[in-house]
Formats: structure tokens, C-alpha cells, sequence
């Protein structure tokens, strides 16, 4: 009927607050007077969620067009974030949205803010296939993103006397709105049993397969919408269930409880992530859970391939499968297993298909993240996969050899299999050679990985390798998080600049322009108050919004240095305690992050961190001009919070550890300057925005290696620095710690005879730096001159950048528009 619009797809406020209540009674079950914030918040996720289905199904339905381009993006990580915000920005519905929610008498935000996330993902890593599932969507790419449902995402962090402490993390105890059960596709996966080989009809030699278990894997699909286009793809998951829910047979031998526990055990395979940045290494289910997510995935796109009227001949003419570092590279035997075993192609053949088809990204320099298995345990769970290893190694090694003859050591370092010790599958080997694409993940990353970790493998096969420097999606990093300077930057350039970040640079005359740079600086100033009221909420400790808000958030880890910025905080406060008028701007220090559940030093740095804060923050001496705040459960939603309102930005890595960093790049964008190494990203951060609005400190990669190879000793630093050593027996002396000078020991005493991470060396550079810091920032005019050219020069790290250097230079995918009926 002309003028009257459906309730599951109009957009007039009227049909959205029918819509919104209508699902509230039918999906909900529940009248306003008895509806709690919860189910107001999964009504209105339904409402969204019928507004994107047409074209969610629009664009499933090109994907059997058999000329269309897919990327599967396979990853055991997706660090989505809050879904319901996202959305409505990327339909372009939040204000029609605000309005009818607000006619109801109800607040968006506070529905918003009971979201609970899907924390799917450690950090960086899965936060950045996050992004770039946005940015794919947003350029109109056809992709699935294939990975695990865990049941119990990163854990919550709880800080309890100063100390973290991990609860599990149940996501989905209100349900999933946002998620669609396909079990119609679901998929055999198997582990275990042996192998046999036998002569098909054909006289050819072959193997057979005896699994020893089955399990299923169960798909559930999620949206993922793009910005302002009609593409909607998909991020589709994987859940292990049993194959049937009893074992008839064990029930019937009475062994009810047996049978039971079969199916336990096979519903653990997705059961929780594993936190990282620990020793995963031989976890028997962790290689169960990549095999299992890298299985079911190349099963689903063969029958894509299959059901779109094409054979396996020219799977890599329709796909192109990038793997996320070396957690779904057993996909390069599992694809020569599927393509030989299953569907009895040539050895050969297959092999080509399997490496035009794959491509992998390396995320880390750190050798004790390179993931290994032993043999032993891989052939016990993938007997058949261990043989193909070996097959593949040996035409490997024979091609090696040919090229440098008699070079022994060169072929233990390129081959597959570890030989040292307890043998080991080289899981990072394995993706290079099955590639055909190998990239890091910023510009001196992929020239680290070129001299240092894979040397070998780029002096053998140098037209693989390639640099993708990561970027972040300003949708949901400047648009959803930060609408106040959204607005305001709206104002100034007009809209459009979200889909060509470039175009911030417009910004830059701005700069030179004291209204505008007031109007920036009171945006900042709100947003400020907002933090400052929320630590206020969540930690009762007062924060003063006119303070320099100077930001360290991400995983704790010895390699990024959260203690090195603690060494600064105890000089300012001995500084002060020294001469109570040192002249200075006041500081808020503001701490988030993880540490590993089994990682002792990273969770003694929060204990340091909440100590250090406890003494500082009650001094009357100093509490004027300083803060320290540790706030608990950093994660999407909070950093959603946290990055518009930095002013300072802590990327103080030792340089050449830290692959990319994209936190740099999200406080960046919203204005905060960065005091950072030269290390991942930071090098291009500095190089777009300028060193003269950059805060650059620390040795450099070269430096560093010179220095560890002449021998590196942290105690001569001690022992030649004044300050550092009063700030060192600060801590140690246990001010800090009610008098315990055994707490802090473990950390001081790496520091003083080992300091891996060299922070001894950096820290009278950084110091120094520091000092800089605030000096600009007493120049307060100069300072948000500064701020404004930072995210004016922030094009570059679009995630749409970064999607676009990897469909041009290593998947050759092109955009395509969906057309829907109107
Ligand atoms: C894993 C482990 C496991 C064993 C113990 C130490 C350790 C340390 C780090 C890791 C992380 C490996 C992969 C990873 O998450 N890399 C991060 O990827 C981000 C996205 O590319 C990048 O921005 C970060 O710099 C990088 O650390």
C-alpha cells in the first residue's frame, strides 16, 4: 500500500518505535511495564537487524555468481566489539533511531552501553581482522570471515588489592541478536585413527584416511554491514557440537556417562580462546581448534566452488584465503589433503591451486610467539596432515638443494620440520612455503622479517614477500566513538571524508584558525569530563579533566613497557618531593590492559602500576599535579571511550618488537599526539604527521642490535644515573608497597641484571622526552595546533587503505555493488 511503510524495513519514526515495541512483545516476550534495559536493547537489535537482512541476503546471493571474487579471511581471532552502535552508524540510522527511542521514553546510549561484546580476540590481532571485515564490507568486496564461536571469550579482568584477577567471560547469557545458526551447512570434521595406503581403480597409489573421532562443525553467521553501501557480508563461525547427542551403542552397554562425556568432549573444541602472549605451545587443544575452524572453512568454500558451477581447477581463480598469522596454517595441508585424499586431483596440480589460493601474514618478530608443534603430538591428532607435511617438506628441500648445493645449515633452517630436540612442525615455514604471498604488518616490520626471522625464505623466494602497513576503521574509531569531533570536522570539510580519510587533510588550514582551534579544544575538554566521570564511577578516584590526559592502553607485556612509563611516574613524584614547586602541568596517568592469566612479570607490572598509584595519588604533596589510574577490563567498548580523549599517546615499545601497534593509530586520529620509538608503525606515523608534532625518544633498531651484540649491562645505567637509581631504590625500598621490599623484587631485579627490553637504555631518552612533552604542552595554543595536524594527517591509517594494498597486490578482488530493489 502506497505511503504505509513495512514494519520490518521502514525507517519513519513512527514505524521504528512499532517496530521497536512490536519485537519487544513478540521476540522479547514482554510488556514495557515488566521490560528491563536488556530487553529494550535486544528489541531494538532485532529492529536494527531487519533493517540490514534484505541486503545481508542480496549480497549471500552474488556469492554463487561464479565470477565473483571471494575473500575468505581466515583468522582464529575477530575482536568485533559492540555490534548495535556500529550499525546504525554504518545504515545510516542513528538519528531516526535516537528519535523514536527517545519518543519511547527510553535513552540510546544507555541500550547501546549494555551491549555485552563479543571479545572474541586477545588484541591487535583480532582487532585488526575486525577492522578490516568493516573496510571490506565498506569497498563493496565480497568476503566471509571464517573463524571459532568461542563460548567464553578473553576473560574479564577484576583488579582485587591492586592485583588482576580473570573471570570467564559469558557473552552470550542474554542471547545473540546478531548471530543466524546455519546448522543446514554444517560440517564433518575429523581427528585421530591412521593412515593406509591402498590402489585405486586406476592403479594409483593413494592414501586412505581412518579417523579415530568425528566431531561437527556448526555454522552461525553475523552481519557485517559497510558504510553507507548495500553490501552486508558475513563473519561466519564456527561451533564444535557431537554428531549425535548420544552414542547409541555406549548407551545401550550401559555406559550412559561414557557416552555423555563423548559429547563434552567434543563441545570443548570451542569452548573458550586462549589468552596469549603464554606458552600455547603443546596445548593439544589449541591445535585442535585450529584444525578444526581451518577444516570446517575449506569444506564451506569447496562446496561454495562446487554449488557456483565450478570445479577445484580454478579454486584460486574464485577465492583468495588469507591466512592471519600462522593460527590457520595447517589450511595448507588440510587444502592438499581435501584436493588429493578427497577429490583426487594430482599431486602437482593440487599444490598450485593450494598456493595461488593462500596467502599468509606475519604479526610478530618475538621467537617464542612462532608456533610449534611437536610431531609426536601433531601425528597423533592429524596422522594423514603429518605425512603431507613431510611430502611437502621433501619436494621443498629437493628444489632447496638445487639452489644451494651442499648448504646443510640452509636446510635446516628453511625445512618444515625442526630436527633439534624433541622434533617440532615449524607452523610459520609451513605458511610460507603453501603461499603465495608473505606480509608483515608495517613498513620496518616487513624489512625485519626480510633480514631477521624469515632471511632464508626471502633470499629463496624474494617476489613473495610484500609489506601491508595495518590501518584501523574510522567508523567505529572516530564516527561511533567520537561524534563531538565528528561533528565539528562535518562542519568544517563536509561530509565524506570517513570513506577517504585523506581527505582529513583539509584539516590542516584549520589549524592555523584560533575559533576553530577553541571549538577542538573544547570538544576535547567535554570529552575529558567524560572519562574523568566515568574513573570517577568505576575506581573512585577523582581525576581533573584540566590535567594532560596521557594514555597507555593495551595488553600488558614486558616488550611495550608499561614499567617504563612507571619509571617516569616516580621521577616526576621524587622530582616533586624534592621541590614541592617544580614547575610543571598537571598529569593524568591513565593504565588499561590484560596480562596473560600465567604470566607472573606482566601482572606484577599491574601490581606496580596500582601501587604506585595508591602512594601518589593520596600525597597531598603531589596529587595536585599527579594521577595515576589503572582501569580494569580495557577492552573494545572501553577504548571506545578512552582513545578521544588522550592527549597523550604511549607507544614505548623497544624498537623492533612491537610488528605494527594500532592503538598508536586510534589516539592519533582523535587528536592525541604520540611519544613513541621508532618501532612498527610509529616510523609512518611520524613520517605523515611530521616530527615536529611527534615526540620521538629511545634507540633505534640498529642501536638496539649494536648494543645487545657488544653486551648489553642495565647496572651500569644504574649505577651512572642519579635519578634513575633513586627511582629504582624507591620502588625496591618498598615505599610503594607498605614497606614489602620483596613484592616489586622479581621486576627489579630482571631490570637491574637482565632488562630484555633494555628499558635502563631508553631511560634518560625518555625522561628528556617527557620533559618536552611538557613544555608543549604549557604552550597550550601550539599543543592543540599540534593535535589538529595529527588527525588531519591520519589517511593513511584507514583500514580502507590497507584493504585496498591487499586486493590489489596480493588478492586481486574487485568491488561489487549490490543492486536491491527499492
Ligand atoms: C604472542 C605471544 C605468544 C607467546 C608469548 C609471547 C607472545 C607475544 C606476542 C604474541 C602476539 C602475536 C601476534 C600478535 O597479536 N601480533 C600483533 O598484531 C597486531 C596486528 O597486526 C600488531 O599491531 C601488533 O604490533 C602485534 O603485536
Amino acid at each position: 500500500t502506497p505511503g504505509v511503510e513495512d514494519d520490518r524495513t521502514g525507517l519513519g519514526i513512527e514505524t521504528l518505535k512499532r517496530a521497536f515495541f512490536d519485537n519487544l512483545y513478540y521476540v522479547q516476550g514482554k510488556l514495557p511495564n515488566r521490560a528491563s534495559t536488556v530487553d529494550y536493547y535486544m528489541a531494538l537489535a532485532y529492529t536494527v537487524r531487519d533493517r540490514l537482512l534484505q541486503r545481508w541476503l542480496a549480497t549471500e546471493d552474488i556469492l554463487t555468481r561464479p565470477e565473483v571474487r571471494i575473500v575468505g579471511y581466515l583468522s582464529a581471532e575477530f575482536l568485533m566489539g559492540p555490534h548495535l552502535g556500529n550499525n546504525l552508524i554504518n545504515l545510516d540510522i542513528y538519528a531516526p533511531v535516537k528519535q523514536a527511542i527517545e519518543e519511547s521514553g527510553l535513552n540510546l546510549q544507555e541500550l547501546i552501553d549494555i551491549e555485552e561484546e563479543p571479545g572474541l580476540g586477545n588484541g591487535g590481532l583480532g582487532r585488526l581482522a575486525a577492522c578490516y571485515l568493516d573496510s571490506l564490507a565498506s569497498l563493496q568486496i565480497p568476503a566471509i570471515g571464517y573463524g571459532i564461536r568461542y563460548e567464553f571469550g578473553i576473560f574479564d579482568q577484576e583488579i582485587v588489592d591492586g592485583w588482576q584477577v580473570e573471570i570467564t567471560d559469558k557473552w552470550l547469557k542474554y542471547g545473540n541478536p546478531w548471530e543466524v545458526a546455519r546448522p543446514e551447512e554444517a560440517v564433518e570434521i575429523k581427528f585421530g585413527g591412521y593412515t593406509q595406503p591402498y590402489t585405486d581403480d586406476q592403479g594409483r597409489y593413494r592414501v586412505r584416511w581412518v579417523p579415530g573421532s568425528t566431531v561437527m562443525g556448526i555454522p552461525y553467521d553475523t552481519p557485517i554491514t559497510g558504510y553507507n553501501v548495500n553490501t552486508v557480508n558475513t563473519l561466519r563461525l564456527w561451533k564444535a557440537e557431537a554428531p549425535e547427542s548420544f552414542d547409541f551403542t555406549a548407551f545401550n552397554q550401559g555406559d550412559y556417562w561414557g557416552a555423555v562425556n563423548d559429547k563434552v568432549v567434543s563441545e570443548t573444541i570451542s569452548k573458550v580462546l586462549y589468552p596469549n602472549d603464554e606458552q600455547i605451545q603443546g596445548k593439544q587443544l589449541r591445535l585442535q581448534q585450529q584444525f578444526f575452524f581451518v577444516s570446517c572453512s575449506l569444506q564451506d568454500v569447496i562446496r561454495r566452488q562446487l554449488e557456483s558451477g565450478r570445479t577445484l581447477d580454478t579454486l584460486h581463480e574464485k577465492f583468495s584465503l588469507q591466512m592471519n598469522d600462522t593460527h590457520p596454517s595447517v589450511a595448507v595441508a588440510e587444502l592438499m589433503r581435501l584436493l588429493v585424499d578427497e577429490h583426487m586431483l594430482e599431486w602437482d596440480h593440487a599444490w598450485d591451486i593450494t598456493t595461488r589460493t593462500l596467502a599468509y601474514t606475519n604479526h610478530t618478530l618475538l621467537p617464542e610467539a612462532l608456533e610449534k608443534w611437536s610431531v609426536s603430538l601433531f601425528g597423533s591428532l592429524l596422522p594423514r596432515h603429518l605425512e603431507i607435511i613431510f611430502e611437502i617438506n621433501s619436494r621443498f628441500l629437493d628444489q632447496v638443494r638445487l639452489r644451494y648445493p651442499g648448504d646443510e645449515a640452509r636446510l635446516g633452517q628453511l625445512s618444515l620440520i625442526d630436527e633439534g630436540g624433541d622434533r617440532s612442525v615449524r607452523m610459520a615455514n609451513l605458511a610460507c612455503v603453501g603461499s603465495h604471498a608473505i606480509n608483515g604488518v608495517a613498513a620496518l616490520h616487513s624489512e625485519l622479517l626480510k633480514k631477521t626471522v624469515l632471511h632464508d625464505f626471502y633470499e629463496l623466494m624474494p617476489e613473495k614477500f610484500c609489506n601491508v602497513t595495518n590501518g584501523v576503521t574510522p567508523r567505529r574509531w572516530l564516527a561511533l566513538s567520537n561524534p563531538r569531533l565528528t561533528a565539528l570536522i562535518d562542519r568544517r570539510i563536509g561530509n565524506g571524508w570517513l570513506t577517504h580519510l585523506d581527505r582529513l587533510r583539509e584539516l590542516e588550514s584549520a589549524a592555523d584558525d584560533a575559533g576553530f582551534r577553541h571549538e577542538w579544544r573544547m570538544v576535547k575538554r567535554d570529552i575529558k569530563a567524560d572519562l574523568a566521570d566515568h574513573i570517577a564511577n568505576r575506581t573512585g578516584i577523582s581525576v581533573n579533566p584540566d590535567t594532560l590526559f596521557d594514555i597507555q592502553v593495551k595488553r600488558i607485556h614486558e616488550y611495550k613497557r608499561q614499567h617504563l612509563n612507571v619509571l617516569h611516574i616516580v621521577t616526576l613524584y621524587h622530582r616533586l618531593k624534592q621541590n614541592p614547586n617544580q614547575d610543571m602541568a598537571g598529569r593524568t596517568f591513565i593504565f588499561g590492559g590484560k596480562a596473560a592469566p600465567g604470566y607472573d612479570m606482566a601482572k606484577r607490572i599491574i601490581k606496580l602500576i596500582t601501587s604506585v598509584g595508591d602512594v601518589v595519588n593520596k600525597d597531598p604533596d603531589v596529587s595536585d599535579r599527579l594521577r595515576v589510574v589503572f582501569l580494569p577490563d580495557y577492552n573494545v567498548t572501553f577504548g571506545q571511550r578512552v582513545y578521544p580523549a588522550a592527549e597523550l599517546s604511549e607507544q614505548i615499545s623497544l624498537a623492533g618488537l612491537e610488528a605494527s601497534g594500532t592503538g598508536n593509530m586510534k589516539f592519533s586520529m582523535n587528536g592525541a599526539l604520540t611519544i613513541g620509538t621508532l618501532d612498527g608503525a610509529n616510523v609512518e606515523i611520524r613520517e605523515e604527521v611530521g616530527a615536529e608534532n611527534f615526540f620521538l625518544f629511545g634507540m633505534k633498531t640498529e642501536e638496539v642490535t649494536a648494543l645487545r651484540s657488544q653486551g648489553y649491562n642495565p647496572m651500569s645505567y644504574y649505577h651512572s644515573n642519579e635519578t634513575l637509581k633513586a627511582v629504582i631504590d624507591l620502588i625496591a625500598s618498598g615505599h610503594f608497597s607498605h614497606g614489602d621490599r620483596e613484592l616489586f623484587r622479581p621486576l627489579i631485579d630482571n631490570l637491574l641484571y637482565h632488562d630484555p627490553y633494555m628499558l635502563l637504555a631508553d631511560y634518560q631518552s625518555y625522561v628528556d622526552c617527557q620533559d618536552q612533552v611538557d613544555r608543549a604542552y604549557r604552550d597550550s595554543e601550539n599543543w592543540v595546533r599540534m593535535s589538529i595536524l595529527n588527525a588531519a594527517r591520519m589517511g593513511k591509517f584507514s583500514s580502507d587503505r590497507s584493504i585496498q594494498d591487499y586486493a590489489q597486490t596480493i588478492w586481486q578482488a574487485d568491488a561489487v555493488p549490490i543492486e536491491i530493489e527499492a
